[in-house]
């Protein structure tokens, strides 16, 4: 999608050299007029999983975003694009926040509530100020995902924090290191991409999901997602949804236990099911989009939030 740009100026050099050359037939002004009216390309950013690293551009234009998320790692991973204050970068968010969390997390397994306490009380003050911005939800080792969202100019943090023997994917490796944090800047140029069109549109409350335009079909699928609803919750995380395989009656409630980051086996990799993706959280009152390839079988969305299925965040459905 990046050659986009020179395909437009072959394009009116075709349509230059057509309109000198003079006699040509009918045919070809016709072919002309439909490059002309050719609809502008989404604009396409690869971002990729390597171990637990993420690969990708640390400078975008601003606008309609499809983050193109390849898994070339033998692990689950998701990119949720964290929004720091202004002038907080990958390397601070690792010392002032990912690193808390691992020390609570350790604590939470050992069972001390004082360490966890104390470990929560590091936080900066500026933690109230982190939003997000959406980003590709969980997927499975060797798969794609695909999800849009409208990112305007700023500095943005590209996060996971599935863990691996108990340790969050964000936990710097060492001193000086980054784990799964990465800068990305969107500067003020437009990208010029449109918004996606969507073949269903589900809508997240405060109370779950609910699908309300379109059919899910076997083939590709581009699901809007309208987060009429956002919310904090006490575990530090909102309303987000990803696509879940179901291969068996046992996946949905192993899946929704393994959700809470808090507990020994949350969000540990490899987790209870396959995930083709989804989108992280969005703020209450926008929409972003995602794109699954499904085959006949059982499906659910499901969000990272504690006992989703308790909550009203599964929604189970089938496609022929
Ligand atoms: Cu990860």
């Amino acid at each position: 999608m990046r050659n986009w740009p020179r395909v437009v100026i072959f394009t009116v050099c075709v349509l230059i050299q057509a309109g000198c050359g003079g006699g040509q037939s009918s045919d070809e002004i016709q072919v002309s007029a439909e490059d002309q009216s050719a609809q502008p390309a989404p604009y396409v950013v690869e971002i990729r999983a390597v171990g637990k690293s993420f690969e990708g551009p640390s400078e975008i234009p601003s606008g309609w975003t499809t983050f193109k998320f390849m898994n070339a790692s033998n692990m689950l991973h998701f990119a949720i694009i964290d929004v720091p204050p202004e002038d907080i970068r990958a390397h601070e968010l690792s010392d002032a926040v990912a690193a808390p969390f691992q020390e609570a997390m350790d604590a939470m397994n050992a069972g001390d509530e004082a360490v966890v306490n104390a470990a929560f009380a590091k936080f900066p003050p500026w933690i109230g100020e982190l939003s997000r911005a959406g980003g590709p939800g969980f997927l499975s080792p060797g798969r794609m995902g695909q999800t849009t969202v409208k990112l305007e100019p700023g500095h943005y943090v590209m996060e996971c924090y599935i863990k691996s023997d108990g340790v969050f994917h964000s936990t710097s490796p060492g001193e000086g290191q980054l784990g799964m944090l990465m800068d990305l800047t969107v500067t003020a140029d437009r990208n010029g991409a449109p918004e996606p069109t969507a073949d269903v549109t589900l809508e997240i409350r405060n109370t779950g999901f609910e699908l309300v335009r379109g059919e899910l079909a076997s083939g590709t699928n581009t699901i809007r997602v309208d987060f009429i609803e956002q919310q904090a919750l006490p575990s530090f995380v909102g309303n987000d949804v990803h696509v879940m395989r179901v291969d068996d009656e046992g996946s949905i409630p192993k899946t929704s236990a393994w959700m809470d980051w808090r507990t020994k086996d949350g969000l540990e990799d490899p987790g209870p099911a396959v995930f083709l993706g989804g989108i992280n959280d969005l703020p209450e009152g926008s929409h972003g989009y995602f794109t699954v390839d499904l085959v006949p079988g059982d499906y659910a969305f499901i969000a990272e939030v504690p006992d989703p299925g308790a909550t009203g965040f599964v929604l189970p459905f089938s496609v022929d």
